[in-house]
């Protein structure tokens, strides 16, 4: 028998193109601590695990993981924790999406109002049919201080931090939000990450502003276009729901939206999410999101390590970061 004994099921699905793997057998055991100290667990011991489900040859970089595991919360139907090509999300709104799509096709989902757990806090879902689902996302906001970056031969980029479940920095961009401008819209976002980490800048506790986003935005329409990169170099194909979630933290702040009023997020790729807000009663400040959007199931599979395979713990590529490094163990 040359194959570890331990397979893995997932299913995938895609959320406007950014795809969800969820495993759904064969995951690691994390024990029965909380959720943050089984996160932990998973960091620290079970990291040959993640890069075995989400990097080349069977994943690649704009894929997102999702281990479904035991909430802490009785209220809650799971818990989540998302994983990517570089390590670990606090919550991940087209992935809750993916979620979704995946329990109802296996039957253990319906339509309906639920709640799931994840690292960043509790979200409520509501389940419209098999593909479509809202998500009511953790607190967002954004910080009141603006900052500025030095981006070379691009010239100075002002943009704002904000948080929706992860954190963001958001700008306009240098150049136009189409298609033909991602190589540059890629090397732009790196340079903003190389210079967000040399000037520290950071979120409240510290948070890592480990995704940009670039956003284009008609007001009158209540509709932008967004494009963002995410910590492992790749750009997200969705509009990306902790990012739009973010937007609307700024939008609230700056008055450029109103509580209850629809917002149209599209991505570069045309995927979209229409997105709403009320105001957090527990901090004016603050604003609790609601993310619409679909996604679909595209695949259920067997993961096969075959013991002879020097890449059955996946070869880390990282094509837009144009960063290329094996992460092969030693057979
Ligand atoms: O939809 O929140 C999201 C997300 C984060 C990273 C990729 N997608």
């Amino acid at each position: 028998m040359k194959y570890d004994s331990n397979s893995i099921r997932v299913v995938d699905s895609h959320t406007a193109g950014e795809p969800t793997r969820v495993v759904i057998e064969g995951g690691p055991d994390l024990g029965n601590g909380t959720l943050a100290e089984r996160l932990e667990v998973f960091k620290t011991k079970f990291d040959q695990f993640r890069r075995t489900v989400i990097l080349e040859p069977r994943g690649y970089e704009a894929m997102v993981g999702a281990l479904l595991c035991e909430p802490d919360e009785s209220d809650c139907e799971t818990a989540i924790l998302f994983f990517n090509n570089e390590g670990f999300l606090n919550m991940c709104g087209h992935g809750t999406i993916g979620v979704v799509a995946t329990l109802c096709h296996l039957g253990q989902a319906q339509q309906g109002i639920c709640k799931f757990q994840t690292p960043a806090g509790k979200i409520s879902v509501e389940i419209l049919d098999a593909n479509h689902a809202s998500f009511t996302n953790v607190p967002s906001f954004v910080l009141p201080q603006k900052v500025e970056l030095d981006l070379g031969q691009y010239g100075m980029v002002e943009g704002e931090i904000a948080y929706g479940g992860n954190w963001f920095f958001i700008a306009r961009p240098p150049v136009d939000l189409v298609r033909e401008n991602l190589d540059e819209l890629l090397e732009l976002a790196a340079i903003i990450r190389e210079e967000i980490e040399a000037t520290e800048i950071a979120g409240l506790s510290g948070g890592r502003v480990d995704h940009v986003q670039f956003f284009e935005a008609d007001f009158e329409r209540k509709n932008s276009r967004n494009f963002v990169v995410c910590p492992g170099g790749e750009f997200d194909r969705s509009p990306c729901g902790t990012g739009t979630s973010a937007v609307l933290a700024c939008l609230a702040a700056s008055g450029r939206l109103s509580e209850g009023d629809t917002w149209t997020q599209e991505s570069l790729t045309e995927g979209k999410f229409s997105g709403s807000f009320r105001i957090d009663k527990a901090d004016s400040n603050r604003v609790i999101p609601t993310i619409s959007g679909a996604a679909f199931v595209c695949a259920e599979s067997t993961l096969i390590q075959h013991v002879d395979d020097p890449y059955r713990f996946g070869n880390e590529i990282k094509v837009h970061a144009a960063k290329m490094q094996n992460v092969k163990v030693d057979a």
